[in-house]
């Protein structure tokens, strides 16, 4: 995508602009006052309400942006303000504020760093890695670029550059400190030295000049200096010089390509980078290497915003790389790591294929999963579940001729010899074999394919029938209590977090007239006719992966929910996926029609795979978890859409939404052709198998 939206959250201000990422530049922006300090909430919500203005002014939509960044002043880590005085902020998680509001993927950095990596980027570190900015201005501030990344330290405090104590016991500095940089180096040290000479040389040209702007700046020195004023040679003499040292200090740490001077006094140019560049490179080592340029800051209003914008370049790759990090410490995989990409459709994990090659070239592939943590409180729990399943699987298989290497998932152990591993930030990880020649559908593409993936599901139920179910942990409590997911639809309606109910109205009304059929299952439990079964529990056509080659089902995936269900459940889960003639999130409701064909190839599979595996009762009541199954799931896109979407994994504004109506829309076609459907179960249920 070409367009990404940069914010410059400031004490004063907040800017928000659209940036051509093809033509390198601000294509918008608007400006407002931040009237801090204010809430995060009341903040983020008016820059979204920005965000909508400036979109609709461009002629476009969220759609066509591909991410979020914004600047803040503060510490900021891993998309938390962690301190901000002058928003008066503590502990704010305002990437996830902003992604709420606006359904994108939002980034956030430090104002400084965001401006540091403008210039990184498209200002006069273009094309190198490394880049150091010193910003003087009121304060001395510093940006640090590395490898095309920001470095911010451990905790987000790192860049500090103003606070580089260069005089041991020297000037008092604004952070109560002695001897910094930001106290011979910033405006204000400036203004001062300069009423301190002027006071000691009255005569000095700076008095017409000061008599003549009203009021000293960081421009009078610099301008009688240029004239041979005496008293001001003396201060802007020391002022470069005090510089010069502490840019060659950083110089001598980091070697960087570019050292970028941004910040009010910038605006003095090459009448301040000439000498700065001599001195400096008097004081630094390392030349006869290559020496780092010292450049003043080309983007003057703006490196904010722009820099705030490139974030989703920056992250990305640093993402990836810690990932790999992840892996290589954690799991016990052969060879080295040379590639990580996401991978994937579902909606809860964060899914990735790694590539690894060992010495002699040998290629060997994985799925790395990130265990979606909101929707999982027990990862811990839902592992121990995942891996007695597939053990057990796996010794079925063995006994019966199968194939434990590709008709069951396989856990790489940790290098702990564990099945999963936890990173230093808390998150759970695991690792499965990737199963070679495989392909996932989001869609039935044949007709045959849906006919194949009930029999295999209806197999793989057959196959945990004897599965001790009380061993399994419930990883989702009331995951397909239609009623509860019911109430908690209404509830989520009357909190109303997001102001979205009165645009969904007509949705909830089409909920509150099915609100008694929402019982039929759980009743049916309690009158003792639908027994509880370890079932799968999600599905869907995209948790089987079919063989590339034969086109046929090989293994059942995606086991988190492996819990005591009802096995009409599963059935009903495939049909709202499969017997459709549209995506599941598909807008235009009237490509959206339930296929009572493919809900005829599905019946006959389930009941083949099932072998007889099924009582009466249930099958009488298949086509009631077809239809309970959609309204559910219609009503949990319903519900997070109204909760801010935060569940489901979502690509566009209104998505939740847009799945929500599309699982309605089916449910109504499945309410008229119930007879049907009977007809079709009945149809099959007495056929000899
Ligand atoms: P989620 O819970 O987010 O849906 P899944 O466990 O279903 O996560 O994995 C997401 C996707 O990753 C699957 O739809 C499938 O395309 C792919 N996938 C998962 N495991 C494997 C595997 N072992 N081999 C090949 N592809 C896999
Ligand atoms: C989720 O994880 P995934 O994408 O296979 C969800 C299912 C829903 C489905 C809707 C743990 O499945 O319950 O039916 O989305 N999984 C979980 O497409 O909530
Ligand atoms: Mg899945």
């Amino acid at each position: 995508m070409r367009y990404s939206i940069g914010i410059d959250l400031g004490g004063t201000n907040m800017k928000v602009g659209v940036v051509d990422l093809e033509e390198k530049k601000i294509l918008i922006s608007i400006s407002e006052p931040t009237c801090a300090p204010r809430g995060a909430e009341e903040i983020a919500a008016d820059i979204a309400s920005m965000i909508r203005r400036l979109l609709a002014d461009a002629d476009m939509t969220l759609g066509d942006i591909a991410w979020i960044g914004a600047a803040t002043p503060g510490i900021v880590k891993n998309g938390t303000v962690v301190s901000a005085s002058n928003l008066g902020w503590d502990n704010v998680p305002f990437a996830m504020l902003l992604e709420r509001m606006t359904g994108k993927r939002v980034y956030l950095a430090n104002d400084a760093n965001a401006a540091a990596y403008a210039e990184a980027c498209w200002g006069v570190g273009a094309g190198e890695k490394n880049l150091i900015a010193i910003t003087l201005g009121t304060g001395v501030g510093g940006g640090i670029v590395m490898n095309g990344a920001i470095f911010d330290g451990f905790n987000g405090f790192a860049a500090e550059i103003g606070h580089m104590i260069i005089d041991h016991g020297g000037r008092e500095c604004s952070c109560g400190k002695r001897g910094c940089l930001e106290a011979y180096c910033s405006a204000t040290a400036l203004i001062k030295e300069s009423r301190r000479m002027l006071a000691l040389y009255p005569d000095s040209m700076m008095k017409a000049l000061l008599d003549k702007h009203g009021e000293m700046s960081g421009i009078i020195p610099f301008e009688a200096w240029s004239g041979g004023d005496y008293a001001a040679t003396s201060v802007i003499n020391d002022y470069i010089d005090y510089l010069a040292v502490g840019i060659s200090n950083v110089i001598n740490i980091f070697q960087p390509e570019v050292l970028c001077i941004g910040g009010g006094i910038s605006a003095q140019g090459e009448a301040l980078m000439k000498p700065l560049r001599d001195r400096a490179a008097r004081l630094s080592f390392g030349f006869a290497q290559g020496k780092t340029r010292i450049e003043a800051a080309k983007f003057k209003n703006g490196a904010g915003i722009i820099g705030a914008a490139l974030l989703g370049t920056e992250k990305k790759e640093n993402a990836i790389m810690q990932i790999a990090d992840t892996v290589s410490r954690g799991f016990d995989i052969l060879g080295d790591v040379v590639s990580i990409m996401p991978f994937g459709n579902g909606h809860i994990n964060d899914t990735y294929i790694v590539v690894t090659e060992n010495n002699g070239g040998e290629e060997n592939k994985y799925i790395l999963q990130k265990i979606n943590k909101n929707v999982f409180p027990r990862p811990d729990l839902l592992m121990k579940n995942f891996a007695s399943v597939t053990e057990y699987l796996s010794e079925l298989l063995l006994e019966n001729g199968g194939d434990p290497e590709r008709e069951t998932l396989r856990l790489v152990k940790t290098k702990e010899g564990g099945d999963y591993f936890v990173s230093t930030d808390g998150d759970y990880w695991r690792m499965v074999h990737y199963i070679r020649d495989s392909i996932c559908y989001d869609k039935v593409e044949e007709p045959r394919q849906f006919y194949e993936s009930a029999v295999a599901f209806g197999n793989f139920q057959r196959m945990l029938k004897d599965y001790p179910a009380d061993s399994l942990y419930e990883i989702i409590e009331n995951f397909h209590n239609t009623p509860d997911r019911y109430k908690k639809l209404m509830d989520a309606a009357d909190r109303d977090k997001f102001e979205r109910r009165k645009e969904v109205e007509a949705d909830l009304e089409f909920a509150r007239a099915r609100e008694a059929f929402c019982h039929t299952l759980e009743d049916a439990h309690r009158a003792g006719r639908l027994p509880l079964r370890v079932t799968h529990n999600d599905t869907k056509l995209n948790n089987i992966l079919f063989d590339g080659n034969t086109g046929k089902p090989i293994c059942v995936i995606d086991l988190d929910t492996i819990m005591p269900g009802y096995s009409v459940n599963d059935f009903g889960d495939s049909i709202r996926f499969g017997a459709t003639t549209a995506a599941e999130d598909e807008s235009d409701l009237t490509k959206v029609n339930f296929d009572i064909e493919l809900y005829e190839l599905y019946v006959k599979g389930f009941i083949e795979g099932a072998k007889g595996g099924l009582t009466d009762a249930e099958l009488e009541m298949l086509p009631i978890g077809a239809i309970m199954m959609t309204l559910e799931c219609g009503m949990r896109f319903l519900t997070d859409y109204l909760q801010g979407d935060t569940y489901f994994k979502t690509h566009r504004p209104g998505q939740n939404l847009d799945r929500a109506r599309n699982q309605f829309k089916l449910v109504s076609d499945m309410e008229h052709k119930l007879d049907e459907m009977r007809e079709i179960v009945n149809k099959y249920s007495h056929m000899e198998v």
